[in-house]
């Protein structure tokens, strides 16, 4: 986390440089604190945090290293809730619940040890952590879901040098078996899992930050069985896709897109791969915050 308070101020002053960061288009301004060890573009967390059925934001400040939960109604922003702060050294890699008590829980990773560790929390306040296994050179976590339809949550991780996928099937903070996944297309990154044609198996929501594609990697399990382009993102290195959840409650995914330069969200409600409708998400405040751990953890190196 060296460096903190100059990478703020450059992400205020080029709202470009954090994409650029994905490992291909280092601003020569920053490349001092590029990492070539990440190439995941920003990815949201959004999940139901109290309840209620309706997925939440979660913002994360980059000054303070506090996370808060913004509490949707589909589109529309209904409350909110300062969360706990992360250590220094620690990034926000996930969130599901894990230890299955009905709440949603914090998956942590460090980049420099690539240990892991769970916070347990009751809506937005932790009540217990366990840690978790430490993870091989190269890989890092990029997204949850039960893959092997066991009702816990598993791991995706990636690693960017070689563009694999893998899940880590866990019992809660342990690991219980080990596959390799799909290898992503260049340029590619993760931003979401969830069951976009409704086969009861997750599926990967790819986005290229390039082109603006979007695409939907239809798996049983940790096999690709078909693909499907979605909608390309308009103003490419403008808006981006950074989550995907199911904000009408149709049961279809939708995509959530962020607007980084002004913290504005939007949520492209989706039929599987194909947009329907669109509306204005609430926008993120100023001051450090942001709907997404930006650039995959790459300012933590
Ligand atoms: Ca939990
Ligand atoms: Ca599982
Ligand atoms: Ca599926
Ligand atoms: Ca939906």
């Amino acid at each position: 986390m060296k460096n903190k308070q100059a990478e703020t101020k450059l992400r205020s002053d080029i709202g470009l440089a954090r994409h650029l960061i994905s490992g291909v288009l280092c601003l020569a301004v920053i490349s001092l604190i590029c990492s070539s060890a990440s190439a995941q573009l920003p990815r949201a967390i959004v999940t139901d945090f109290n309840g209620d059925g309706k997925p939440d934001y979660l913002l994360y400040n980059v000054s303070t290293r506090q996370t808060a939960i913004w509490y949707l109604n589909n589109n529309v922003h209904i409350g909110g809730a300062l969360g706990p702060t992360l250590p220094v050294g620690w990034e926000l890699a996930g969130v599901a619940d894990f230890n299955r008590d009905g709440h949603p829980d914090y998956l942590l990773f460090n980049t420099a040890t690539r240990q892991t560790a769970l916070w347990y929390l009751n809506k937005n306040v932790r009540i217990a952590f366990a840690s978790g296994p430490t993870l091989p050179s190269g890989w890092e976590p990029v997204a949850t879901g039960d893959f092997n339809k066991d009702g816990r949550p598993d791991w995706v991780l990636y690693n960017a040098s070689t563009q694999q996928t893998a899940l880590w099937y866990m019992s809660n903070n342990v690991r219980i078996g080990a596959t390799l996944g799909p290898i992503l297309p260049t340029g590619y990154s993760i931003k979401g899992v969830a069951d976009f044609n409704r086969d009861g198996h997750p599926d990967y929501a790819l986005f290229n930050a390039s082109t603006g594609r979007t695409a939907i990697w239809y798996l049983a399990g940790v096999t690709r069985i078909a693909a499907a382009y979605g909608p390309t993102i308009p103003g490419v290195w403008v808006w981006e896709l950074v989550a995907t959840a199911d904000f009408n409650g149709d049961g279809k995914p939708d995509y959530v897109l962020y607007k980084g330069t002004t913290g504005q969200t939007a949520i492209w409600y989706l039929s599987n791969n194909v947009h329907i409708a669109s509306a204005a998400g609430p926008t993120v405040p100023a001051g450090g915050w942001s709907l997404a751990e930006v650039c995959g953890g790459c300012w933590d190196y």
